[in-house]
């Protein structure tokens, strides 16, 4: 669909949006119909970006980030929702409004969100140098999460049978694409950029020591009361009350909770509810070979 054809319609006639290709990349249509003017997008030194695969852990960074810039006043992290706050460079919803537009009416210091996968990544945030903090979670974890976010979300394509979709994700037949290219391609790009590389895992494990390292990243000394406030406030259980962290404020025309909440589980294993032995079996065989070139290593569990 034309995005000034999406301009026109109201949040309660929306359809689904369809997908395409960008670069061989699977993108929501209206991101494909402004590609150019997204890979034009002009970064600036001090603006910080924060990238993933979708549902990687992108909403709980955000909201840790916001608080250590306001040294844990959790009423200023609270001024907006996160999609206010932190504007999603290629994201275009009819009548919410796009990220690209958002970031530059924005004043600096920006921080910015994207999924793109590193070759699709504007090259002015490489060019300026800017910082980059990648977070990156199990992928059986990370399917099961975007499989129900597809099925809430009528921003994205519906997702199909749990049985199609894992086919699909195993493919990178979804948007922003192959979720072994995406992990291995920022991982590969750190060694040449000042990116720091998370995992979800390591979060829920010994968050405050990841807070605490973000913060180093930032360039924010924080003593200890300010971490563990942040800590708190951005734990699953906060954070799911929280209507400006928990995309309550999205319309329930676009996002629809009583499918299935954005603030889910939150947890690390909760694939082995949805995978049967066969799909784990395929899963296993299909990631050895994927990610044979890689030092790259997850965690599926505790
Ligand atoms: S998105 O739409 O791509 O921006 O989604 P993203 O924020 O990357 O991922 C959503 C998943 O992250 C979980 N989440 C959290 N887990 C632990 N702690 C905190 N604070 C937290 N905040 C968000 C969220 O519940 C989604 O995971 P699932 O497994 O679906 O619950």
């Amino acid at each position: 669909m034309a995005l000034n054809k999406m301009k026109d319609l109201k949040i309660d006639e929306m359809e689904r949006l369809t997908m395409d290709y960008v670069e061989g990349i699977l993108q929501p249509t209206p991101t494909c119909d402004i590609w150019d003017q997204i890979w034009n997008f002009q970064a600036k030194p001090d603006d910080l970006l924060i990238s993933t695969y979708p549902k990687a852990g992108t909403t709980w960074t955000q909201e840790i980030v916001d608080l250590i810039q306001n040294e844990g006043d959790v009423e200023k992290s609270k001024r907006a929702p996160t999609h206010v706050r932190i504007p999603f460079i290629e994201w275009i919803i009819p009548s919410i409004g796009s990220g690209l537009e958002q970031a530059n009416a924005m004043p600096s210091p920006r921080t910015l969100k994207t999924h793109l996968p590193i070759h699709l990544l504007p090259p002015s945030f490489l060019e300026k140098n800017c910082k980059i903090i990648y977070i990156a979670r199990n992928p059986k974890d990370n399917m099961v999460s975007y499989y129900h976010f597809q099925r809430m979300n009528k921003a994205l394509p519906a997702p199909g049978i749990w049985e199609e979709y894992f086919e699909s994700f195993l493919s990178g037949k979804v948007c922003w694409g192959l979720w072994h290219d995406h992990v291995k391609g920022w991982w590969e790009a750190k060694v040449y950029h000042r990116i720091l590389y998370l995992f979800y895992e390591d979060m829920k494990k010994n968050p405050k020591h990841e807070i605490q390292k973000i913060a180093e990243f930032i360039g924010k000394n924080l003593d200890d009361e300010v971490l563990d406030k942040i800590a708190h406030h951005t734990s699953f259980d906060v954070m799911k009350c929280n209507p400006m962290a928990n995309y309550t404020s999205i319309p329930p025309e676009v996002m629809d909770h009583s499918i299935s909440p954005f603030m889910r589980k939150g947890s690390v294993g909760d694939w082995k509810n949805y995978f049967t032995v066969a799909q784990n079996e395929r899963f296993d065989e299909d990631y050895k070979k994927k990610m044979a070139d890689t030092s790259l290593t997850f965690r599926f569990q505790f």
